[in-house]
């Protein structure tokens, strides 16, 4: 990973400097305060990790490891109680612009209906099969994530930028492109992960078999190219072709393990953000640069999408080992499985070195993925990853205030939070 590159993904830019060894010097103690922040429950109602967390002096090498590797995040102490000292929350009925609170999801809903049509026409196919396959996950199952911090952001930065309260019609197209774009990819990725079930149900590969869902897959894609193209902004193709090479090559790094313990963890968030974060980010950016001509706006879109990207994806990695499979819709523990190593087994191997004979054989003996899973449940690994993606959320939030208040700005504030409190 490049200097570059490490501070397109840590504004701070020092993440390499930060002794990893440090973690193998001093466990972890955090204090759990259990008054504040969030709590997830598990599928059989006990209660997870995911308090806030508050760190613990004592254990300072420890901690100052952490935010070496959160660089964006100087002031880490002001806000110990990070998850209280955001607006948007429940505990207050009126938002940081003064307007009534509103559900993220039904606000940016509004400028999303006919959605999976609209890409349905997209996708026109006259091969009866192909067209059967592409559209198979575009039935209103996911959590069109994507698609609302798309039309969000859109509203935002028009507001911002001349009180416009419209979305564009080629803004609202990449809300389409986005998901589109996510969607291809989960095709792709179930091929490559062999994986049976997605949302609940078989996934293409399963019912169609590789080869054919490896074509699904690319169709979707250049159904999005073409979709992209006729948007006609060169600087927005470029923004959105970039998350295509960051999906390959996020991908692409999820199959090579380290094996110096201090590039793992910047491989790591390096992986996260070019599988998870570019798509936000960059999708943001895009309607952004179509609503407003300002590059300090861009640059917060940018940010703020690829800083909540980051944090979707750690709290994707704890609900791995959280969660059950019924609540996710696809089996859990599925990351250990495929012998990938990610924030929660990071963390725990700092207190229980033994796990890293395991992480580089990738889980691959017998009783290796069981032991570990045991490892992280006994460690503070989710509560770390937690912490680590609360700080994200934090940035995000620094981030989008930069923005002139709007409903729509304080929506964003919020889905950061719902990002880290949800449980699918
Ligand atoms: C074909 C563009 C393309 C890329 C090929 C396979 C690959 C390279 C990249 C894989 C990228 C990938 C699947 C990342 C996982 C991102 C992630 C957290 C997915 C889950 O997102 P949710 O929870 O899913 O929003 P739903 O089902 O709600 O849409």
């Amino acid at each position: 990973m490049s200097t570059k590159q490490l501070k397109e993904c840590f504004p701070g830019g020092k993440i390499l400097m930060a002794p990893m060894s440090a973690l193998m010097t001093t466990r972890g103690r955090y204090t759990d305060d259990a008054s504040a922040g969030s709590v997830s429950k598990s599928c059989n109602g006990t209660r997870t990790n995911a308090h806030l967390i508050v760190p613990n002096r004592l254990s300072m090498s420890y901690f100052n490891l952490v935010k070496s590797l959160t660089s964006a995040f100087p002031n880490i102490y002001s806000i110990p109680r990070f998850h209280h000292t955001t607006s948007a929350v429940c505990c207050h009925s009126k938002t940081r612009s003064g307007e009534k609170y509103t559900d993220p999801f039904k606000l940016g809903w509004r400028d999303l209906k006919g959605l999976y049509e609209d890409i349905r026409k997209e996708l026109l196919i006259s091969t009866k099969e192909l067209k059967e396959m592409s559209e198979y996950y575009f039935d209103g199952k996911g959590k069109a994530f994507r698609p609302i911090i798309v039309v969000l952001m859109a509203r935002a930065c028009n507001i911002h930028h001349n009180n416009s309260r419209d979305v564009q019609a080629s803004q609202r197209s990449i809300a389409l492109i986005a998901e589109m774009i996510h969607t291809a990819s989960l095709v792709h990725d179930d091929v490559i992960d062999d994986a049976s079930s997605r949302r609940g149900k078989h996934t293409v590969n399963k019912i169609w078999g590789e080869k054919k869902a490896v074509l699904a897959g690319d169709l979707i894609l250049s159904a999005a190219s073409i979709a992209l193209a006729r948007i006609g902004n060169t600087t927005v193709i470029s923004i959105l072709t970039q998350v295509i090479e960051d999906l390959v090559r996020g991908e692409f790094l999820q199959l090579g393990s380290k094996e110096n313990e201090n590039e793992r963890f910047a491989h790591y968030l390096e992986k996260t953000f070019k599988k998870t974060a570019s798509l936000i980010a960059n999708s943001c950016k895009a309607v952004s640069v179509l609503g407003c001509p300002d590059p300090v706006v861009h640059e917060i879109a940018y940010q703020y999408g690829k800083n909540v990207g980051i944090a979707f994806q750690l709290i994707d990695d704890v609900l791995d080992f959280t969660s059950c499979s019924d609540q996710m819709g696809k089996p859990t523990a599925a990351d250990l499985k495929l012998g990938l190593a990610t924030g929660p087994v990071l963390f725990a191997c700092q207190q229980f070195p033994e796990m890293n004979a395991m992480i580089m054989r990738r889980f691959n003996l017998p009783g290796d993925v069981d032991r570990a899973r045991q490892y992280v449940l006994q460690s503070d690994g989710v509560q770390q990853t937690t912490y680590l993606a609360q700080r994200y959320c934090h940035e995000a939030i620094r981030e989008i205030s930069k923005l002139r208040p709007s409903r729509e700005r304080d929506a964003l504030i919020q889905l950061s939070e719902i990002v880290l409190t949800r449980d699918k």
